[in-house]
């Protein structure tokens, strides 16, 4: 079994900052910037000469980060480039050796966050490496086939030279040079096989054992079911998945365009209010959420990001109880008006839009001692009523709000319970009428010996390759009526081919069947990796409030990518 006690402080902290710093910096065009302009290796060292950070103050963007509410740090070691931004007596190509500089700023951190309680953690590129030629510049796109790039022996041995002669040597640095290291972060697992993956964490496990690892150290295209070394799971870059998902995981954000500084001619910052939504999001669901900033050549951090955490961090003064070492929400529905997270004896609910109704929740079980707005010091008590409803038997808490919200981002509603929470332990039609059947709430069914389906972290039911795997999911209907069947389906993110297409499914609901294939569909853009298609499959009345199963039997799955059927959720729309 995995060791999840030295998760315990991840787990609690919620909340974290990302730093992309490095040579790449001085040109102000983001960290990609040595491949997407073709700089030679050459040249691109040259920039060196150029790195003088004498505004780099550990201090100050230790206690920045502490202000936003940020309780971890991970700060770019080494990114693809190649250049160790710490003192590396392994290698020349590092800051100490080949800056002006010539100082080692992570000890500077270290010891700042010593200084201040914040973890410290390292992203360390493993595999891609600009610098090292070996795994260098043409290989991502000489060896890829748009997906994960396969290697020739030789380039194999190459690459375990480079495992061996600088990552190692590098990785042992990091955690022997800091004191104790929270993560190492890694990145990209391009041309690593899984006893490659397997090495170089047990590496970084052997050296210091209370070090997090994320999973992004294997390829999970080639080999899904991970390895055990790692701690937790890394979400795409920028990617929060569709529901709540109860592994580990984080989401890696940017603040603006990029991870590696943006001068002001080619920036483009995320709205303040968008970043303080994903933070309460992805809470909400369950996560971490790692937000980036990028400092200046010059070592300091722009005044635009500082603005943007300014403002999460007024929000988190107030409000932190509400994000800190909670948990997701555990109702199997989303709210109009907001979201949920929980604690032992507390239900936060984050209003962030007004409920001009009010707001209902069905299911609720336990007896409510006092609901008040977090924000009031005097704990002034809500009206509320809540109370079993015989004629759809349900528990039904119906709550008045004030007419004003004193939070222009996120009012918290606390509910102040016995002991955890428990609702009712079925998935129950939503107070606006919709039943949403999230892929994490469905009931998986193996249909073969080899039958890899699964449902992910990112809430998909994915590797549903042979038609003799099935779900279905049993659900509570408080509103007997019309309804709008519709299947959604979500793509392969980071591939070219992102859908496989020719599926034809049987859903069966209330006495009626649909066979139906995805050939008329509506395709949403989500972000620049991934796509959702909506197929709408039919109407159907349910005629009583009660119980009813939604079996889903596919006739015939295309696997023409290896992706097979992708779902994200069937949906159940009042007409
Ligand atoms: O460190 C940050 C990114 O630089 C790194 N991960 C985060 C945390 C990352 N490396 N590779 N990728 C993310 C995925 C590759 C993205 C690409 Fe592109 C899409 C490479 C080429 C097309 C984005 C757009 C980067 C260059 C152009």
């Amino acid at each position: 079994m995995k060791n999840k006690n030295r998760l315990q402080w991840w787990r609690e902290a919620k909340f974290g900052m990302f730093i992309h710093w490095g040579l790449y910096s001085i040109l102000g065009r983001g960290e990609w910037v040595m491949r997407q302009e073709d700089i030679p290796v050459n040249k691109y060292e040259q920039l060196a000469k150029k790195f003088n950070p004498e505004k780099f103050n550990a201090d100050s963007i230790v206690k920045l980060a502490k202000k936003t509410g940020m309780k971890y740090i991970v700060i770019t070691a080494k990114h693809h480039d190649g250049f160790a931004m710490f003192d590396s007596p392994s290698s020349s190509y590092d800051i100490v050796d080949m800056t002006p500089y010539g100082k080692d700023p992570m000890k500077q951190l270290a010891e700042a966050c010593q200084r201040e309680g914040i973890k410290l953690g390292f992203y360390y590129s493993q595999a891609q490496d600009w610098h090292a030629h070996t795994v260098g510049d043409d290989w991502v796109e000489k060896h890829s086939k748009g997906a994960d790039p396969i290697i020739s022996e030789e380039d194999r041995k190459e690459f375990k030279k480079y495992l061996n002669q600088k990552v190692k040597p590098q990785l042992k640095e990091l955690l022997t040079q800091y004191g104790p290291v929270a993560i190492i972060w890694f990145d990209t697992p391009y041309f690593m096989n899984k006893d490659e993956s397997k090495e170089i964490a047990q590496f970084v496990k052997n050296i210091q054992p209370d070090c997090l690892i994320n999973d992004r150290i294997v390829s999970l295209y080639e080999f899904p079911e991970g390895i055990m070394e790692t701690d937790y799971s890394s979400m795409g870059d920028d990617e929060i998945p569709a529901v709540v998902t109860e592994s580990d995981w984080e989401t890696p954000m940017t603040i603006c365009n990029w991870w590696g500084y943006v001068n002001e001619k080619n920036n483009e910052w995320k709205d303040p209010k968008i970043l303080l939504r994903y933070l309460i999001d992805i809470a909400a669901k369950e996560g971490n959420y790692l937000l980036n900033v990028g400092p200046t050549p010059e070592g300091i951090i722009p005044e635009k990001a500082i603005k943007r955490l300014n403002i999460i961090g007024e929000w988190m003064e107030v409000n932190g109880e509400s994000i800190y070492n909670t948990k997701g929400n555990p109702f199997y529905n989303e709210f109009e008006w907001g979201t949920i997270t929980r604690k032992p004896g507390k239900i936060y609910l984050h209003v962030l839009s007004y409920p001009e109704n009010g707001i209902k929740l069905y299911g609720l079980k336990n007896s409510i001692k006092k609901i008040y707005l977090l924000a009031d010091n005097v704990q002034e008590k809500l009206k509320y009523n809540h109370y079993f409803n015989k004629g759809i038997n349900c528990n039904v808490l119906d709550l008045s709000l004030p007419k004003r919200l004193p939070d222009k981002y996120d009012t918290i509603i606390v509910i102040d319970i016995n002991g955890d929470i428990d609702i009712e332990d079925i998935l129950i039609q939503r107070p606006d009428n919709k039943i949403i059947l999230n892929a994490p709430t469905a009931n998986i069914h193996q249909g073969k010996k080899d039958s890899l389906i699964q449902i992910t972290p990112s809430g998909v039911i994915d590797n549903w390759l042979y038609k003799e795997d099935w779900v279905d999911w049993s659900f509570k209907v408080l509103k007997p009526g019309n309804y709008k069947v519709e299947l959604v389906m979500r793509s392969k993110s980071w591939y070219k081919n992102r859908w496989d297409i020719g599926h034809k499914i049987k859903l069966q609901l209330a006495g009626r069947e649909f066979i139906f294939t995805d050939k008329d569909s509506k395709k949403i853009k989500e972000s620049e990796f991934q796509e959702l298609k909506v197929i709408s499959i039919g109407r159907l009345k349910i005629s009583e409030a009660k119980k009813y199963t939604l079996t889903l039997l596919p006739q015939k799955i295309s696997t023409e990518n290896g992706w097979g059927l992708r779902l994200q959720s069937v949906n159940l729309i009042p007409e």
